[in-house]
């Protein structure tokens, strides 16, 4: 897969995928990142890349025209299966969507900063829309960070153990259940005997009952999806 990212501060993202699983993606070749600043495609003497709103009130709107003559530049060398504005009005990311992006060839991502971007840009462009959830950040990048991320281990190989994916809490509609490693007494605290008795079928129902308990105590909604 190859995601190319648009955004002012590009060293904002350098080091989230320098390390552990997204580093090990990259360097298999599973996943290509690309930066994109459109301050670079300013044609002014101050690479201007936001402006006052028209109609007034406060906070800066990035300007069209270095966005689109990035996105064009883009557009023009492959085709894009989406392009994904990271906005706090965007459709809220759950697995499902992950999933379904990490099936994807060719991702560009738009991190918008100050008071949002042109809306033309976001008309004509974007053909999605993301939020990571209920809350106000100061820019898209750390959100493209968490979207990169999620998509990214779900790419075939990323992962050492291919069906790791496959528990984790959410790809069920469930929490993961707990887990625990050595020792197996620690200060009185024991793992519970059925991980220790060999017993898989046992283990695995016990992990089901498990991770439903903590569904129902922690996210009674996801059971009635
Ligand atoms: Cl994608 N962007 C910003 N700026 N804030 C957010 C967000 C995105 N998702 C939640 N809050």
């Amino acid at each position: 897969m190859r995601i190319d990212i648009l955004t002012v501060l590009p060293e904002l993202l350098e080091s989230p995928f320098q390390h552990s699983i997204m580093q090990r993606a990259v360097q298999k070749g599973l996943l290509e990142i690309h930066f994109h600043n459109p301050r670079d495609y300013t044609t002014d003497k101050h690479n201007t890349v936001d402006d006052y709103q028209f109609g007034g009130g406060a906070g800066m709107v990035m300007k069209i025209e270095p966005i689109a003559a990035c996105i064009e530049k883009l557009k023009a060398e492959r085709e894009y299966d989406e392009i994904i504005y990271l906005t706090p009005d965007g459709e809220r990311l759950n697995q499902p969507t992950a999933n379904q992006l990490s099936l994807k060839e060719n991702l560009m991502m738009l991190c918008g900063h100050y008071k949002g971007i042109d809306e033309r840009i976001r008309e004509h462009y974007i053909t999605k829309d993301i939020s990571i959830g209920d809350y106000v950040l100061s820019g898209g990048e750390l959100a493209a960070a968490v979207l990169v991320d999620a998509i990214g281990r779900l790419l075939p190989g990323v992962l050492n153990d291919e069906t790791s994916a496959l528990f984790d809490s959410f790809q069920d509609n469930l929490l993961a259940p707990p887990v625990y490693t050595r020792p197996s007494e620690y200060n009185g605290w024991k793992v519970p005997e059925v991980l220790l008795s060999g017993h898989q079928a046992k283990i695995d129902e016990w992990r089901y009952e498990q991770a439903l308990k903590r569904t129902e105590e922690r996210r009674p909604d996801l059971l009635e999806e």
